[in-house]
């Protein structure tokens, strides 16, 4: 009943007790209704794109070649560089979707559904033409699919075939329960894609982008909030890398939800900047292939620091000095000014039976009503569904073929962009926690290999497979 929604009620207290003791599975634990949210994790996916021009900018010609603010700067703006700069700027526009949306929708974090094998939720952004630009941007278009239970793993594709931009990455989570707080690492990765459409001979420019790993705060006051910690990276094929470090309140502004964010040249130069020295990794590949050697040292310093908060405002300056002064500061980005452009979605009546919406519409409006009794039950229908399914599977001796992704080995020609951004700034290519660099603990440790070596399984990630997305014939957006 809604009684239980307070911060001392024994369901909270009871529930706090057996965070403490679980096993790594949250999905698994039995959590008060109050705390429940009516959403799958599927959906979640869609927090990429909530600022769709944003996204689309990165290579809209329109846009090319103008990045305000733009400075009287010692930075020359190449078209790769003000990519970058856009990539940048849409990634940071992403995080309050990412992990503010539902503190603002429902008052606090919430527990997401768990989702299904073989979930699907998808939509699209339909943007209007608008009057002063005389492009045509289309759709965007949103494609997620639960594509492993154990463990959860959810994958997605974005796309916008107007303007030859596309996304696509796969998210898992491992937890831990420390000191009142759960501590959450991100598994996987996001690829962005830009086509050269007027140069088709010229390769496309890529970006990778790792996750941050992340903390649930508010535990014991029943009201929980994401607290962002450690870095993430982007790598562009162009060489350009950003590094992007998260700070709570009390760090770089006492403020929550800060971050820094520094754009270097290139990898090296970031190397550079921190240690005053070429690193040992980086120096070995300068020395193979070193055509563009960086004498100069102002390559090696930060072309931009960025600084603020990525749920409200921050500035860019041309350097670190005028960022600790904060002087000489544009603003870059205004979260709490532009508010997030949700997907449109079909009505329930029009969706697949394996769609979201659809197939949690029972649990969803328990879980709404607040009936502890009601919500056990419709899950419990679903899971036994799922569980029928999983036994015809092994009668039949089959097992679950995903839909529109599949899990390719590491020397596949799906992972080539993957591979070749990660090696730019000596990145794993394991299944480990994002962001993990070559030679760290996790990534000497993981247990699949590159090359399935020593009887060990192959590492594997999961992509987006454009053909059975184009001959789908049962899901329609
Ligand atoms: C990918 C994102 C992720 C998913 C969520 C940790 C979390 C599940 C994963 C990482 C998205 O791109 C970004 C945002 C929020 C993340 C969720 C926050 C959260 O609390 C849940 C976990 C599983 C819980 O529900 C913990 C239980 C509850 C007491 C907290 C409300």
């Amino acid at each position: 009943s809604k009684s239980s929604s307070t911060a001392n009620s024994s369901s909270w207290t009871s529930f706090l007790k057996s965070i403490a003791n679980f096993n790594g599975d949250l999905s698994s634990l039995t959590a008060p209704p109050f705390i429940l949210s009516p959403v799958s994790l599927t959906e979640y996916s869609q927090y990429w794109a909530e600022h769709p021009d944003l996204l689309l900018s990165i290579n809209n010609a329109v846009n090319k070649n103008t990045f305000e603010p733009s400075f009287p700067s010692v930075v020359e703006y190449t078209p790769d560089l003000v990519k970058m700069l856009h990539v940048v700027r849409w990634f940071i526009s992403t995080l309050k979707s990412q992990y503010c949306s539902r503190n603002e929708s429902m008052g606090t974090e919430k527990k997401p559904l768990n989702p299904f094998l073989g979930e699907l939720f998808v939509g699209k952004w339909e943007h209007e033409q608008n009057g002063s630009v005389t492009a045509d941007l289309g759709d965007t278009v949103c494609l997620s699919e639960q594509v492993s239970h154990h463990p959860p793993i959810t994958a997605y594709s974005i796309f916008n075939e107007k303007t030859n931009v596309s996304l696509e990455g796969y998210n898992q989570i491992k937890s831990t329960f420390s000191s009142a707080s759960l501590s959450v690492k991100q598994y996987g990765h996001a690829l962005l894609r830009c086509k050269n459409k007027e140069q088709q001979e010229q390769k496309d420019d890529t970006f990778l982008i790792t996750l941050p790993s992340l903390h649930i705060e508010g535990l014991l006051l029943a009201a929980p909030f994401v607290e962002l910690d450690s870095k993430s990276y982007i790598q562009s094929s162009s060489g350009y890398f950003a590094i992007i470090e998260y700070s709570g309140r009390g760090y770089f502004s006492g403020k929550k939800n800060s971050f820094k964010c520094k754009i270097y040249k290139s990898y090296e130069s970031y190397i550079y900047d921190k240690e005053g020295k070429p690193s040992s990794s980086a120096s070995q590949e300068a020395s193979g292939s070193s055509s563009e050697k960086q004498n100069n040292k102002e390559d090696k310093k930060p072309l931009f620091v960025i600084s603020g908060q990525w749920s409200g405002i921050s500035n860019i300056y041309t350097s670190s000095s005028d960022e600790k002064k904060r002087k000489n500061g544009q603003v870059f980005y205004d979260a709490s000014r532009v508010a997030a452009e949700h997907l449109h979605v079909k009505p329930i009546e029009k969706q697949n039976p394996w769609e979201s919406r659809r197939a949690w519409e029972k649990v969803a409006n328990a879980i709404k009503s607040g009936d502890y009794n009601l919500i056990h039950q419709e899950k419990s229908q679903l899971e036994e569904e799922q569980r029928m399914l999983r036994l015809s599977e092994q009668e039949k001796n089959t097992t679950w073929k995903t839909r529109w992704f599949d899990n390719s080995s590491i020397n596949s020609v799906q992972n080539e962009d993957f591979v070749s951004l990660a090696k730019m700034c000596n990145l794993s290519v394991k299944n480990v926690p994002s962001g993990t660099r070559v030679g760290d603990k996790y990534d000497t440790h993981a247990s699949a290999s590159t090359d399935g070596s020593n009887g060990d399984e192959v590492v594997k990630h999961w992509r987006f497979v454009k053909e059975n997305w184009a001959n789908e014939t049962e899901i329609t957006l």
